[in-house]
């Protein structure tokens, strides 16, 4: 898929469009990975992963966290973002100012300077963990883009049009991949294949995925 629009730095990571507002950056945390998996475990620390609940009662195969001044939930009554964790019945963790600072150097890399992200996401899928496709329009403020890492084992990310049916395309994200996407873009129907099994030096046999996000 490399293209002539690819950009590549010298240190292996390299930059691909997916759209007129997205930015798949190969390999952006491969250097940061130990120093943002230690991040990601004082977070869950605080704030254990758990499976919610759709609002259609079924319980998700991913597990998963937040940090940041709000944390996305979902539950009988709905897809929401709150202030107070579910779980802990407190705040949930401040973000790391590390993988704050580097949410932003990615969005800067892919075009979105300015990025102030309120929320942080963590995913964690197990082998055979997925996530069916859908859109992300929960956050408040649509103009700001979404800014994705990806930890641990590969896996098969479905990059949709800005309809539930219609031509899908399948991209391989792999560990250490950041995939930058706002405006066009942004709305895009999107999700994961079962995760395949596997063993990785840094997350076991996982694969962990941040979504940071600008709520306000
Ligand atoms: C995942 N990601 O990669 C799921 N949503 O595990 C998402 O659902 C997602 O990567 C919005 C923007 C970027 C994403
Ligand atoms: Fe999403």
């Amino acid at each position: 898929m490399q293209d002539l629009f690819d950009i590549h730095d010298e240190d292996g990571v390299w930059q691909e469009a997916l759209g007129s507002g997205a930015t798949w950056i190969h390999g952006f945390l491969v250097a940061h990975a130990d120093e943002v998996m230690a991040e990601i475990d004082r977070v869950v620390a605080q704030a254990p992963y758990r499976h919610l609940s759709t609002p259609g009662g079924k319980r998700m195969s991913v597990a998963m966290s937040n940090c940041g001044a709000e944390g996305w939930v979902s539950d009988r009554a709905g897809y929401r973002y709150q202030t107070i964790d579910p779980l802990t019945a407190t705040v949930w963790p401040a973000m790391p100012a590390r993988l704050r600072a580097l949410a932003q150097q990615a969005a800067g890399d892919g075009g979105y300077p300015g990025f102030e992200p309120t929320v942080c996401l963590i995913n964690y899928y197990a082998p055979g963990a997925r996530m069916g496709l859908h859109q992300d329009r929960d956050e408040a403020n649509l103009t700001a883009p979404i800014v994705s890492f990806s930890l641990g084992l590969p896996a098969t990310f479905i990059w949709g049009g800005w309809q539930r049916v219609g031509k899908t395309q399948r991209i391989m994200l792999r560990h250490g991949d950041a995939v930058v996407w706002g405006g066009e873009d942004r709305l895009r129907f999107h999700g994961v294949a079962p995760l395949k099994d596997g063993e990785h030096a840094v997350t076991g046999r996982a694969r962990i995925n941040l979504t940071f996000r600008q709520t306000k």
